[in-house]
């Protein structure tokens, strides 16, 4: 049996709320991929309405930790980045990748500030400047809508969009920051759909994936699909089919908290998805 392929997943631990680190492990793991994590900061909750919350920054460590690896020889079949809290963590990711990423590693970059068509409260103005730099090293990116419009230097402006226009926000975001392929999330053309468009600029492939829209929005469902979307690409599925399942995932995880009346900040329960993850992988590798 040929060994684990390994994933790099840089976050924040958020202790309580369900995304990045302690949703990215857990997903890439049981997809049966090995996962080394980075955390870049330990927060108490995430950001997203809690108040109070504790934040200790990890910056400093960061270096340490990859020349450690170095020393190791360690191979990374991909390399998963979410929230970063700086401008100097966005320099030490770029740094990072350049040390760590081998010709077959996947860099997969989530630009993680904003969402509904605002940044983040806790990011000043320009930091979607910082983030196209770090875009411009990867393989994948996979910004929401407002993301996309904030990397681009244009307006938001909120869902059912035009396919046309979708195509062109995904071409634009390639052509502009220079990554590879995007998979631009909370894609809808109607009322009644959500879901997500893939682009990959050396094809010229776009494909969407749309499933029924639950009235309702969660946190961390963002990581919860790249976290699907990266072993799913890890696992070896196209980047249309990646976004499937991780379509697929994420919609199920969502439909389950608000089955049970979850608090939108709590996350959603991806938990009981997990066992029959790497079946709903190949499942849509198979088509
Ligand atoms: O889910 C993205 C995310 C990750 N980590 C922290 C956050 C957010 C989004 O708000 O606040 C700390």
């Amino acid at each position: 049996m040929a060994g684990l392929k390994r994933v790099l997943a840089v976050h924040d631990v958020s202790c309580f709320g369900k995304c990045s680190l302690t949703v990215a492990l857990p997903i890439i793991s049981a997809a049966g991929i090995e996962t080394t994590v980075l955390p870049t900061a330990v927060l108490s909750t995430h950001t997203g309405g809690f108040e109070g919350f504790t934040y200790r920054d990890l910056t400093e460590d960061v270096m340490g930790i990859v020349e450690h690896w170095q020393t190791l020889g360690l191979h990374f079949d991909a390399i998963y980045s979410g929230f970063l809290g700086s401008f100097e963590q966005i320099d030490l990711l770029i740094e990072l990748i350049s040390r760590l990423k081998s010709s077959d590693t996947q860099v997969i970059v989530d630009p993680v500030m904003a969402d509904h068509g605002e940044l983040y409260g806790l990011f000043p103005a320009d930091f979607p400047q910082g983030i196209a730099r770090l875009c411009a090293v990867a393989d994948v990116i996979i910004p929401n809508t407002t993301e996309a419009a904030l990397l681009l230097g244009r307006d938001w402006t909120p869902p059912p969009y035009d396919e046309a226009v979708v195509r062109g926000l995904c071409q634009d975001l390639c052509e502009e920051l220079g990554a590879a392929a995007t998979v631009l999330t909370g894609v809808s053309f109607d009322e009644e759909h959500l879901g997500a468009a893939s682009f990959e600029a050396s094809s010229g492939r776009f494909a969407l994936a749309q499933e029924a829209l639950i009235p309702e929005m969660y946190h961390g469902t963002g990581d919860v699909f790249g976290s699907v979307l990266v072993a799913a690409l890890v696992r070896g599925a196209t980047l249309a089919q990646a976004a499937e399942a991780a379509v697929r995932f994420t919609v199920a995880s969502i439909a389950r908290s608000y089955e049970a009346g979850t608090d939108n900040r709590y996350g959603v329960d991806f938990e009981n998805g997990l066992a029959g993850l790497v079946a709903l992988i190949e499942e849509v590798k198979a088509r």
